[in-house]
């Protein structure tokens, strides 16, 4: 193992309910409601392709022209990025931190493999940015998770063959863009959901150098 990549929302700090409140307000202006099941859709979708199904449930994807959607994008991110202002160290998700320096400290090569246009940004804010080697610009992509296209990329700006990097996720769908690259996955939330991953775990602060090495080299005997 030489990598280790990172999703950031849900894995590394915990900004899924400020997307979803942020969408939310969105819709209403839009004269729609949006629950707590429809946004697990949302989850490590891009920022167009979120808008696009949000439009698609109020059937109003036909009626919105290509410069309305950049409008309710940027307005959406505006309001997020209202949300985040106030973000620091204390928020990283629980055992993150500590992870990622042990990571480091062991010499392994760190990744974000985020859809968020504001990943940077959300690291510096975190403190947590000089530890990355590498971040994936999601603008850069020409397919969102679940494509594999943004973790295969994470490796390829390592310098790392995908054999060599661990995905660590915590959406259905992400994982399924980590399996597709062929690397191991590890998943933390719920089993039931995630059950595609190689190993699922509950909780962050479950996530040590030791278990990602055992996770990473059960997977390479098995296969
Ligand atoms: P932005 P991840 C994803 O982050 C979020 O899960 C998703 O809800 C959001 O729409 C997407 O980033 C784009 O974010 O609007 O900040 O560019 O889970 O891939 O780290
Ligand atoms: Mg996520």
């Amino acid at each position: 193992m030489k990598a280790v990549l990172f999703d950031l929302d849900g894995i590394i700090t915990d900004t899924a309910g400020y997307h979803f409140l942020a969408w939310k307000s969105l819709a209403k202006k839009l004269g729609m409601e949006l629950d707590e099941e429809f946004n697990e859709q949302l989850k490590g979708v891009s920022r167009t392709d979120s808008l696009e199904l949000i439009l698609k449930r109020g059937q109003l994807e036909n009626t919105v022209t290509l410069a309305e959607k950049e409008r309710l994008a940027a307005s959406k991110n505006e309001v997020y990025n209202q949300m985040i202002k106030q973000m620091n160290a204390s928020d990283s998700l629980p055992g993150i931190e500590s992870l990622l320096i042990d990571l480091k400290t062991n010499h392994f090569l760190l990744g974000l493999a985020s859809a968020s246009q504001n990943g940077p940004a959300i690291l510096k804010k975190l403190g947590l940015y000089d530890l990355f080697d590498t971040i994936v610009n999601p603008a850069e992509l020409s397919a969102g998770k679940p494509d594999p296209e943004i973790f295969q990329k994470a490796a390829e700006q390592l310098g790392c063959s995908v054999s060599e990097c661990v995905g660590i996720e915590d959406a259905a769908a992400d994982v399924e863009s980590i399996n597709r690259a062929k690397m191991v996955s590890i998943a933390v939330g719920d089993k039931e959901v995630l059950h595609a991953a190689d190993k699922v775990i509950k909780t962050t602060n479950e996530l040590t150098v030791d278990l990602i090495k055992t996770i990473w080299t059960e997977c390479c005997e098995i296969n």
